[in-house]
């Protein structure tokens, strides 16, 4: 008996990916929005994410080397910077908060990868007549398409066309249809002291989030 519910309570990938934003949520609600979050935990929490991009196919490897690479930087950053409002403070005296490549725009983008996934998770969620596709395309047009180029989104939106069904994506993830359902649905309640704690680094030092 015990053994069919240790099955139930598998670790998997996803539980993985849950375990360390739930993990990462309870110090930012229990140090409230001025705490000092370190790069290191953060970056550890949003490797996870690296998981979801292995059940997708060939088609998005290039959003997973750009996610990935930047998820990197914000990593090998730890070391000088230690904390994201280090790092933001840097770039504000640099002058480069927006510029390519810099660690504070590297992590608005990180920022809105991690909404993307939240939103694709509400959206699995919501209806099982969703596909995948369908999923997928409504959270990429709300989060992430707004701040891509127009050569980018035409990308996307052809690449979406390669994303396995919901089926594939679940047995790949080796996750059943409810209990997928539960680590989607802690990783959405997780998210989202993450996303607001980041948003504020930028609005408390008035830059806007319109890019
Ligand atoms: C099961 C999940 C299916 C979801 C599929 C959604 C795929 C979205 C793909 C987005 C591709 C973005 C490609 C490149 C974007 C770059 O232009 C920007 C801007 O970079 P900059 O000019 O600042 O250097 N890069 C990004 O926004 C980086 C992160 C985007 C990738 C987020 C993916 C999140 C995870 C998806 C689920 C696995």
């Amino acid at each position: 008996e015990e053994a069919f519910e240790d099955a139930n309570t598998e670790l998997t990938h996803l539980s993985a990916m849950a375990d360390a934003f739930e993990e990462l949520s309870a110090v930012v609600k229990s140090k409230g929005f001025n705490y000092d979050l370190r790069l290191e935990p953060f970056c550890n929490a949003c490797s996870h994410v690296s998981v979801l991009f292995d059940c997708l196919g060939i088609a998005f490897k290039f959003a997973e080397f750009e996610y990935v690479s930047k998820v990197n930087d914000l990593a090998e950053a730890s070391r000088r910077h230690g904390t994201l409002n280090n790092i933001l403070d840097f770039d504000v005296r640099n002058d480069s908060v927006k510029t390519q490549g810099s660690l504070t725009r590297n992590l608005r983008r990180v920022r809105q990868g991690l909404d993307l996934i939240r939103a694709l998770f509400e959206n699995f969620l919501s209806s099982e007549d969703f596909s995948l596709k369908e999923a997928a395309s409504a959270a990429y047009t709300k989060t992430c398409a707004p701040y891509h180029a127009w050569a980018i989104r035409t990308a996307v939106s052809a690449g979406m066309y390669a994303l396995p069904t919901r089926e594939q994506l679940l047995l790949r993830l080796n996750e059943t249809d409810e209990s997928a359902k539960k680590k989607m649905r802690r990783y959405i309640n997780a998210s989202l002291p993450i996303l607001e704690y980041i948003d504020k680094l930028y609005t408390s030092r008035n830059i806007n989030l319109d890019w």
